[in-house]
C-alpha cells in the first residue's frame, strides 16, 4: 500500500494557514487518491523544541487531532496518531541525526527564523528538528508528503538523508516527494504580509484561528491591512495585503484571480473584506461545529487508539529492520 503522510505541531490552535495549505488540502487528496492510505500525526515530539506548558500542551494536542477529523478526513482510510505514542520515532530521529551534517543543519531557514525570534534559549532539539522530521517520514516508506511551501526546505533534506541512507546501509528507503498546493500553500499574516501567519505569532490580530469565536474572525478579516489603490488586483510583490487575501478567497471559493478581480470591478476593499469574512466564517463555522461533536467524543479516542496500534506495528517492524543494517544490538 501506498503512504501519503503529515504532521502538525501542537504548539497552539492550528490557524486558517494550516488549514488551507494543509488541512483541506489533505481532504482534497484523500479524496482523489483513493489507493492510498493516509497516515497523519500530531507532531508533539516537535512542539517541544520550544517551551510548552504542559496543560496547555495536551490540549493542543487533543484539539489538533480532533481538528484533523474535523476538517473532513474520512476516518475509514485514516490512521490518525500521536507521533509520543510510537516510540520508533525517536530511535529512528536519532539514526538520522548520526547521518546528517551540521551544515546542513545550520542552512535550515526555519531554524534560522525560530532561533532569531527566540528569547530563551535555544535547544539543540530544535536544532535537530529536521532529522526528526524525516524520521518521520522515512518511518512509513511515505511516497507523498503533503506541505506548505515553508516546509519544502526539510523535505530536501529528507530525500538527501534517505538517500545517503540507502547509499550506505543499501536499499532501505522509499525516496518522499512533497506535495505542494497550488493555492494556499503560504498564507501570509493579516497584519504583516511579509511575514507567514503562524500559530505561536506574537500578533494575534495578523492571525485566524481555527477555533476562535466567527465574530472575531469577521473583524480580523474587515481591519486586514491593504494599501492605497482600493482596487482588487493580484500583485503580489505590490499589492501583498490584497493579494493574500485573495489568495485566502480563492482557496476557499475555487474562483481564480481573474475571476475574483472581474467580481469586484468598480468595488471597493470594504465590500471585497465584508464577502470574504462571510466566506471564510461559513467555512471555519463548518469545521467549529463538526469539532465541538468530536473533541469530547470517544469515537476521536479510538480512533486514535486504532491509530496508535497501526502506527507502532509498521514502525517497529522498519525500525527493526533499520537497526539491523547499521549494525546496531546483538
Ligand atoms: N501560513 C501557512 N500557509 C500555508 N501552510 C502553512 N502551514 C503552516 N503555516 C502555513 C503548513 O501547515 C502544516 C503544519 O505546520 P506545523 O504545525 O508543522 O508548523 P507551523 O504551523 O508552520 O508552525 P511553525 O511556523 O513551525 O511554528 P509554530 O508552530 O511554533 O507557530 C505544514 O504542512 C505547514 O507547511
Amino acid at each position: 500500500m501506498n503512504i501519503v503522510l503529515s504532521g502538525i505541531k501542537p504548539t497552539g490552535i492550528p490557524t486558517l494557514g494550516n488549514y488551507l495549505g494543509a488541512l483541506k488540502n489533505f481532504v482534497r487528496l484523500q479524496n482523489s487518491m483513493t489507493d492510498y492510505e493516509f497516515f497523519v500525526f500530531v507532531a508533539d515530539l516537535h512542539a517541544i523544541t520550544t517551551p510548552q506548558d504542559p496543560k496547555t500542551l495536551k490540549q493542543n494536542i487533543k484539539n489538533v487531532a480532533a481538528l484533523y477529523l474535523a476538517c473532513g478526513l474520512n476516518p475509514e482510510r485514516l490512521v490518525l496518531f500521536i507521533q509520543s505514542e510510537v516510540n520508533a520515532h525517536i530511535k529512528l530521529g536519532y539514526a538520522m541525526q548520526s547521518i546528517c551534517y551540521m551544515g546542513e543543519l545550520e542552512r535550515m531557514t526555519q531554524y534560522k527564523d525560530k532561533a532569531a525570534k527566540q528569547t530563551q534559549g535555544i535547544t539543540s532539539a530544535l536544532f535537530t528538528y529536521p532529522a526528526l522530521m524525516a524520521a518521520d517520514i522515512l518511518l512509513y516508506d511515505a511516497k507523498y508528503v503533503p506541505v506548505g511551501d515553508d516546509q519544502k526546505q526539510h523535505l530536501e533534506l529528507t530525500r538527501d538523508l534517505a538517500i545517503r541512507f540507502n547509499n550506505r546501509y543499501g536499499e532501505t528507503f522509499v525516496i518522499p516527494e512533497p506535495l505542494i498546493p497550488k493555492k494556499g500553500a503560504r498564507i501570509m499574516d493579516l497584519q504583516d504580509p511579509s511575514k507567514k501567519m503562524d500559530k505561536s505569532s506574537d500578533n494575534e490580530k495578523g492571525c485566524i484561528f481555527l477555533l476562535e469565536p466567527i465574530n472575531s474572525i469577521k473583524k480580523k478579516i474587515k481591519s486586514a491591512v491593504t494599501d492605497l489603490e482600493t482596487c482588487v488586483r493580484y500583485d503580489k510583490e505590490k499589492k501583498p495585503g490584497i493579494s493574500n487575501l485573495m489568495t485566502i478567497y480563492s482557496t476557499i471559493t475555487e474562483l481564480s484571480f481573474a475571476e475574483i478581480e472581474a467580481k469586484y470591478v468598480g468595488k471597493g476593499y470594504g465590500d471585497f473584506k465584508k464577502d470574504l469574512a462571510e466566506i471564510v466564517a461559513c467555512e471555519v463555522g463548518k469545521v467549529q461545529e463538526n469539532f465541538n461533536r468530536i473533541i469530547n467524543s470517544q469515537e476521536l479516542e479510538s480512533i486514535l487508539n486504532q491509530g496508535k496500534e497501526r502506527a507502532n506495528l509498521i514502525a517497529n517492524r522498519k525500525i527493526d529492520k533499520i537497526f539491523k543494517k547499521i549494525g546496531l544490538g546483538r
